[in-house]
């Protein structure tokens, strides 16, 4: 029987810590080194993945005892064996042949008890660990910007771990430890292109460990806005390991419990460290503990991480046949994006307003403080819209006189040092591919990709869709296609309906991680063939909203009054305006000045029928008459001013 079935049926036992096994058999420098890196510098010791090389029967001693306790799934030896960890030792370029001697050990072993008790198939599970360095963080307390790690390093890695993971025949690949949600969501990347590689597809296993009793990750993401991140991949089980004992892990586990769509796994350390940084709980106290999420139906796998043994491990099966085993939650069917907390489009949202001003094409200010380098101010401007209420900040770095990648790069390496901005979710915004993956592989959370679109053809937006889908991104989709951009009604809902149905069902996306645009131009420009743009946008969102389930519509709202730049009060209300009109048709998203402070119902009525004229294009000589409130406005303000005393 697989995985896949018995975990439905009963509650499975996991085995316990390697290390802590390791460390009773008092093995020395030799021990690790053997014959064979006796002339690698430094020290050995610790190096515990090694000794499947150098010490195999002390790694099979400990997986067959794991298995007398009555583990259904043992790790492979291999929590630190890729080149990132290994380079500390020197011995980076054993990293293959350390993965598939583990796997042989573990493999044996699983087999062999097998055999001895078909009724109870052993299982092998990859350990794939968090590796030492962070994707997400800087090392350099005076420099935030910098990564000692990037992510497509951190994939190379991986893959040629998983890669000997999957040919040594591991039955799941267990991504544990996770402290840093940007090094999981590489490691997922990696599993799944070795997957590929390997022609194999196995369970994958997530574990996460949360860092203090508030429950965010080392990284700072809550409990939700982690299960967010990585709510792209194809998972079987998520859960908990490390971190603190089996009670303090109760408040996470429920979180997981309501809202995880996956099998649980919980595999805590024996209590709190005393203060020699010793596991102090015995067997039976920790099992105690672990009874409560057996008698809550909150969990699936159960076993032990530091400072477990295989006597801890040998309480559990008694345990896990008293229980049945949890069934998973449902998945969202929302929009949701994390930055360091979770966002979630629930229909008491209604409306996501995307902060515009991070925006090298849209804000002069934003421009020249990039290209002066001056990234704390920037840095202002993003907070300021967060404070303002804007729930994504758009971010674009398309200048003539940039290098967009790079700078697309530092901004969104310094934003993740700022919790008061990293907690909403960004919008990758630019009309450059590589800016737009470089971008991805900075952020943890779910992020927006601002945009793709049918321009090029088929072949390439499929490309960028399954891409943004392997990074675990949302996506807008401009309506744009080999024919050009789509400016009437009819062109617009075509071109959408035709992304919709590549989207769903050639890649495989979730329908409410598409996000339509069907284009904001300006209108009251003075050319007649550009009266209608508003009215057709509207329409055409209302058609999506009905014939396109799931997908959302957004815009760039300031771009429909361009044509009035200078009067400001004329711009925001025709934008309140227009979202007024769109909204209702369930226009659900808008990329805005969040500091706008024009209300609809505020607009005086003779304003608001002059601006709704336009926005409707209900009377041909509509711009005209606004162009004329616009100009006596303004005349009016100019007058105001010069008339106070002191201007
Ligand atoms: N759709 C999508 N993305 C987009 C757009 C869109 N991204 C860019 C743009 N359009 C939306 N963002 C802005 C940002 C600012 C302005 C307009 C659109 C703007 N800025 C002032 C101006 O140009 O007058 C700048 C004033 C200043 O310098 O301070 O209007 O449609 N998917």
């Amino acid at each position: 029987m697989r995985l896949e079935e018995i975990v439905k049926e009963r509650i499975l036992i996991l085995d316990g810590a390697m290390g802590t096994m390791i460390q009773r058999y008092g093995l020395t420098e030799a021990d690790f080194r053997g014959e064979r890196f006796r002339d690698v510098p430094g020290l050995m010791a610790g190096n515990n993945d090694l000794l499947s090389l150098t010490r195999p029967d002390v790694i099979r001693d400990i997986h067959r005892k794991y298995l007398a306790a009555g583990a259904d799934i043992i790790e492979t030896n291999t929590f630190s064996s890729q080149r990132v960890s290994m380079a500390d030792y020197h011995v980076e370029d054993y990293c293959r042949e350390i993965n598939l001697a583990a796997c042989r050990i573990a493999r044996e072993l699983a087999d062999e008890f097998t055999a001895r008790n078909p009724e109870k198939p052993r299982f092998v599970a990859g350990s794939v660990g968090p590796t030492n360095k962070t994707c997400s963080m800087s090392p350099d307390v005076n420099n935030p910007a910098y990564r000692a790690l990037t992510f497509d390093e951190l994939v190379a890695a991986y893959r040629e771990q998983m890669e000997a993971l999957l040919e040594g025949g591991v039955d799941a690949l267990l991504i544990e430890t996770i402290f840093d949600t940007l090094n999981a969501k590489a490691a997922i990347y990696a599993a799944e292109a070795s997957m590929q590689t390997a022609g194999r597809k196995v369970p994958l296993m997530l574990s996460v460990t949360v860092s203090d009793k508030s429950g965010r990750t080392l990284s700072g993401q809550t409990m939700e806005a982690f299960l967010t991140s990585v709510a792209h991949a194809d998972i079987f089980s998520l859960g908990l390991n490390c971190s603190f004992g089996a009670h303090d892990l109760i408040p996470f586990l429920q979180i997981l419990a309501h809202r995880s769509p996956y099998y649980i796994s919980v595999y805590p350390n024996a209590g709190l460290p005393n203060s020699m940084g010793e596991y102090d709980q015995t067997p039976d106290q920790m099992a105690e503990e672990m009874k409560f999420f057996v008698d809550e139906g909150w969990v699936n796998i159960i076993g032990g991480c530091c400072g477990t043994t295989d006597e801890y491990i040998a309480r559990f099966p008694a345990l896990a046949t008293q229980g049945r085993p949890h069934v998973p939650a449902g998945k969202a069917e929302t929009l949701c994006l994390s930055g360091l907390e979770q966002f979630e489009l629930t229909p008491e949202v209604r409306f996501v307003n995307v902060g515009e001003r991070c925006n090298v094409a849209g804000s002069r200010k934003f421009l020249r403080l990039v290209k002066e380098k001056n990234y704390e101010e920037a840095l202002e401007i993003a907070r300021k819209q967060v404070e303002d209420g804007a729930l994504v900040i758009d971010i674009n770095m398309d200048d003539g006189l940039l290098d967009a990648r790079q700078e697309m790069v530092t901004f969104l390496n310094l934003l993740a040092s700022e919790p008061e901005i990293s907690r909403v979710p960004v919008m990758i915004d630019s009309s450059k591919w590589d800016v737009i993956t470089a971008g991805l592989k900075c952020v943890q959370g779910k992020s927006i990709v601002n945009s793709i679109s049918l321009k090029e053809g088929e072949e390439v937006f499929l490309a960028h869709a399954r891409e943004v889908k392997r990074l675990g991104a949302a996506v807008i989709v401009m309506a744009f296609d080999e024919k050009g951009q789509a400016d009437t009604y009819e062109r617009k809902i075509e071109v959408c309906a035709r992304a919709y149905r590549l989207l769903v069902d050639e890649v495989g996306f979730n329908p409410h991680d598409i996000i339509f645009d069907p284009n904001v131009l300006a209108i009251a420009t003075g050319m007649e063939e550009h009266d209608n743009y508003a009215v057709d946008f509207i329409r055409a969102t209302g058609w999506i909203r009905s014939n396109l389930p799931g997908a959302h519509v957004s815009g760039g709202v300031s771009n429909l009054s361009f044509s009035f730049r200078g009067n400001n009060y004329i711009r925001e209300a025709m934008h309140a305006v227009f979202l007024y009109h769109a909204c209702r048709e369930g226009m659900d998203m808008g990329i805005v000045n969040p500091a706008t402070s024009v209300m609809y119902g505020d607009i005086p009525s003779d304003i608001l029928t002059v601006i709704e004229d336009v926005v409707l294009n209900r009377r041909p000589d509509a711009a005209e008459r606004l162009i004329e409130l616009a100009d006596k406005l303004k005349a009016e303000a100019e007058a105001a001013k010069a008339g106070q005393p002191g201007a």
